[in-house]
C-alpha cells in the first residue's frame, strides 16, 4: 500500500513549493495528501478503477498533481521533486521540524550560508551568524538555538499516536502469517507512553527460524540488526527500531509482564516475589525448589503474587502495586467510551473539511455528539472568526441539527483565544449563545510563571468559559509547555467549575498524564477531544484515553463518557 508514501512525498512537495515562495500550490498538495491519507483503499487498485479522472475528483488533486502520483507509482520518482531536492539539498525535514524554522527559514538559511542540516544551524547560531542576516535578529537566533536544544532533548523517541498504524500493521502482518500463536507488542508501546523508544514484540511460536524470516521481510524494514531464532531487531522506515522475541509458550506471560515493564514495576514485582521466598523472572515465577508456579499467563502471575491483574497503562510504580494488593484499583475509563467531541476545527478557518464532512465522519464513528470550535478573530493565521462569522456559524448549525436530527447532536463552540492580558477576543455577549466555550494560549509563550499563570486564570474566570483547550502548551519534540503553575490552574480550576481538557492530538497530549492524574485526585472534571483539524484526526479520541488511563482517571473524572443529555445539562 503506497498511500503513506504518496502522502509525504505530496506533503514534501508542499514544503519545497513554500520554500520558494509559490502561492496556493503548497496548500493543494498539503489538502492532496490528506485525501490520499484518508482513502480507505490502496491508491493503485484506486486508479485502476477509476483511472485519473477518479484522482482529480478527490480534494486537492489537479491535473498536475495527479500526474505526479502517476509518475511517482510507474517509476518510483517524482522528477520535479528530485529537482527541487538537488536545487536546495538540505535535511527538510529534520530542519522544520525546530521550533520557528519553516520552510521559507531553511531556503534563506541555505542560501545565505548553505545551512543543510541542524548540526550546520546549530554551529551558525553558536557563532552568531545568523542574526546578522536580514530579517533576523538576537531574539531570533536565541529562540532558533533553544528549538534545537529542545529537538535533541527528545533523543530520537518517537511520538506513540504517529506510529499506532504501522505497528498494528506490523502485529497483523504477523498474525497473518500463521506462524506464530501469540503476537503482542509489549515495552512502553503497550503501556501507551507519549513517545516510544523502541517497539518490542513477543511472539509464540513452533517454527521460529521461518517466523523470523518472514519478520525481516516486512515492508517497512530499512535495517536488519540481528537475526536470531528467539531474538531480531530491525530499523522501520518511520525511524524506530522493533525487536520481535519468540518465547517458550509456558513462560509467554511471565515474558509479556517482563517486557511490559516498566523497569520500576518489574523490581517491585520481583520484590514481592523474593518476600515469598521465590523468583521471579522473563521465564517464570518459581518457588524455593525452583518448581514453576507460573507462567503461561499474566493473570497468574499476578494472581500467585496476591494482586489484582493491573492494567499496562498503570505499570510506572507509582502506587498501583499496593493499590492490586488491596483490591482497590481503579476502574479505568475503557477504550471508546468517549460518547462526544468538544474540539473540532472545520474549513471554517485551518480546518480541512466542512462541518458536514466532520459531522458524518463521527456518526460514522459512533458519536453521540460533537462540538464545532473553530478559531477565533485574533488567530489571523487560521482566519480565525469574528463576532459576525460565529453568529453565521450558528445559523448553520441549527440548519445541520435539523438535518443530522436523531443521527448526532451539533454542539455551537468556539476555540477562544486568550489575549495576553487574559481576556477573551470574543465578546461576552456572543459567547454567551455558544453551547460550549474552549479558551485556549497561542500567543505569548513566554510570559513569567505568575503572570501566566494569572492570564489563564482570568479567562477561567469568566462565566462564559466552560473549558481550558490544552492548557501547557507543549507539543511534544517540537516546544516545552510554558512556564505555569498547573497546580494553582487545577485548584482554580475546582473553584470555578473549569473543565480541562486532555487534548489527544498525538503530538500535544496536553494535559499529560501526571496532570491527569492530579485532576483525579482533586475533583477536577476532564474531556478528552481530539483537535481534529480532518475527518482523519476523530480516531485520535482513544489516544487521549489511552493517556487518561495512564492518569488513573475513571469514567467519572472524564465527562464527555457522559450520554448527550447528561452532558449538556453539565455546561448549561
Ligand atoms: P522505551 O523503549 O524506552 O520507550 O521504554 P521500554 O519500557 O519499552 O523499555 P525497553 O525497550 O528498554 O525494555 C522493555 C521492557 O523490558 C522494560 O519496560 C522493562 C524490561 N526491562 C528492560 N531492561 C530491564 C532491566 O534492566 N531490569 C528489569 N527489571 N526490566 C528491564
Ligand atoms: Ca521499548
Ligand atoms: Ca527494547
Ligand atoms: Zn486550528
Amino acid at each position: 500500500m503506497k498511500n503513506p508514501e504518496i502522502a509525504k512525498l505530496l506533503r514534501m512537495m508542499g514544503i519545497y513549493l513554500q520554500m520558494k515562495g509559490v502561492q496556493f500550490k503548497p496548500q493543494a498538495y498539503e489538502k492532496a495528501a490528506y485525501s490520499i491519507e484518508a482513502l480507505d483503499e490502496d491508491i493503485e487498485e484506486f486508479i485502476k478503477k477509476n483511472g485519473k479522472e477518479g484522482l482529480k475528483n478527490l480534494p486537492g488533486v489537479g491535473e498536475s498533481i495527479a500526474e505526479k502520483i502517476i509518475e511517482y507509482l510507474k517509476t518510483g520518482k517524482i522528477k520535479e521533486l528530485e529537482e527541487l531536492k538537488k536545487e536546495v539539498p538540505v535535511d527538510v525535514e529534520t530542519l522544520t521540524s525546530i521550533e520557528g524554522v519553516g520552510p521559507k527559514i531553511v531556503y534563506k538559511l541555505y542560501k545565505a550560508l548553505g545551512i543543510k542540516t541542524i548540526e550546520d544551524l546549530e554551529k551558525a547560531c553558536r557563532e552568531h551568524k545568523i542574526r546578522r542576516l536580514p530579517g533576523f535578529g538576537e531574539k531570533s537566533e536565541e529562540k532558533i538555538l533553544k528549538g534545537i536544544e529542545f529537538f535533541k532533548q527528545g533523543g530520537g523517541r518517537v511520538i506513540l499516536g504517529f506510529i499506532i498504524p504501522v505497528v498494528e500493521e506490523l502485529v497483523s502482518y504477523l498474525k497473518e502469517s500463521g506462524l506464530a500463536k501469540e503476537v503482542v507488542p509489549a515495552g512502553s508501546y503497550r503501556r501507551k507512553k507519549e513517545t516510544i523508544g523502541d517497539i518490542d514484540i513477543l511472539a509464540v511460536s513452533d517454527k521460529p527460524e521461518k517466523l523470523m524470516d518472514y519478520f525481516v521481510k516486512f515492508p517497512e524494514v530499512s535495517n536488519i540488526y540481528a537475526q536470531g531464532p528467539t531474538k531480531t531487531m530491525v530499523r522501520l522506515k518511520i525511524g524506530l527500531d522493533a525487536d520481535l522475541r519468540v518465547v517458550p509458550e509456558e513462560s509467554f506471560g511471565a515474558a509479556l509482564a517482563y517486557f511490559t515493564g516498566s523497569k520500576d514495576h518489574n523490581i517491585k514485582m520481583r520484590e514481592l516475589a523474593i518476600k515469598k521466598g521465590w523468583k521471579l523472572n522473563e521465564y517464570g515465577l518459581f518457588d524455593k525448589q525452583e518448581k514453576m508456579i507460573a507462567g503461561r499467563t499474566e493473570e497468574e502471575i499476578y494472581e500467585k503474587l496476591g494482586l489484582d491483574w493491573i492494567p499496562p497503562e498503570m505499570r510506572e510504580n507509582r502506587g498501583e502495586i499496593e493499590l492490586a494488593m488491596e483490591g482497590k484499583l481503579p476502574k479505568l475509563i475503557e477504550y471508546g467510551s468517549i460518547k462526544g467531541d468538544l474540539q473540532v476545527q472545520t474549513n471554517w478557518t485551518d480546518g480541512q473539511n466542512s462541518i458536514e464532512e466532520m459531522v458524518e465522519e463521527a456518526i460514522k464513528l459512533g458519536l453521540e455528539y460533537i462540538c464545532i470550535t473553530d478559531h477565533t478573530k485574533s488567530l489571523a493565521m487560521t482566519g480565525g472568526l469574528d463576532e459576525e462569522k460565529l453568529l453565521k456559524q450558528m445559523a448553520e448549525i441549527d440548519k445541520l441539527n435539523q438535518k443530522y436530527k436523531g443521527k448526532i447532536k451539533i454542539l455551537k463552540g468556539a476555540e477562544v483565544n486568550i489575549l495576553k492580558d487574559g481576556s477573551l477576543d470574543i465578546k461576552d455577549e456572543v459567547l454567551a449563545k455558544l453551547d460550549f466555550v474552549g479558551a485556549a494560549i497561542h500567543s505569548h509563550f513566554n510570559l513569567p510563571r505568575n503572570v501566566q499563570t494569572e492570564r489563564i486564570k482570568k479567562a477561567m474566570a469568566n462565566p462564559n468559559v466552560d473549558c481550558i483547550f490544552h492548557p501547557t502548551g507543549r507539543v511534544i519534540n517540537k516546544r516545552p509547555a510554558y512556564e505555569v503553575d498547573i497546580d494553582e490552574i487545577i485548584d482554580y480550576a475546582k473553584k470555578t467549575k473549569t473543565i480541562l481538557e486532555i487534548d489527544a492530538y498525538p503530538d500535544r497530549l496536553d494535559l499529560k498524564d501526571e496532570h491527569i492524574r492530579k485532576c483525579v485526585e482533586k475533583g477536577v472534571k476532564m474531556v478528552i477531544d481530539s483537535d481534529a483539524h480532518s475527518v482523519l484526526h476523530l480516531g485520535f479520541l482513544d489516544l487521549g484515553v489511552s493517556q487518561a488511563r495512564r492518569g488513573w482517571a475513571t469514567p467519572s473524572d472524564i465527562i464527555n463518557t457522559l450520554a448527550y443529555d447528561k452532558f449538556n445539562s453539565l455546561i448549561h
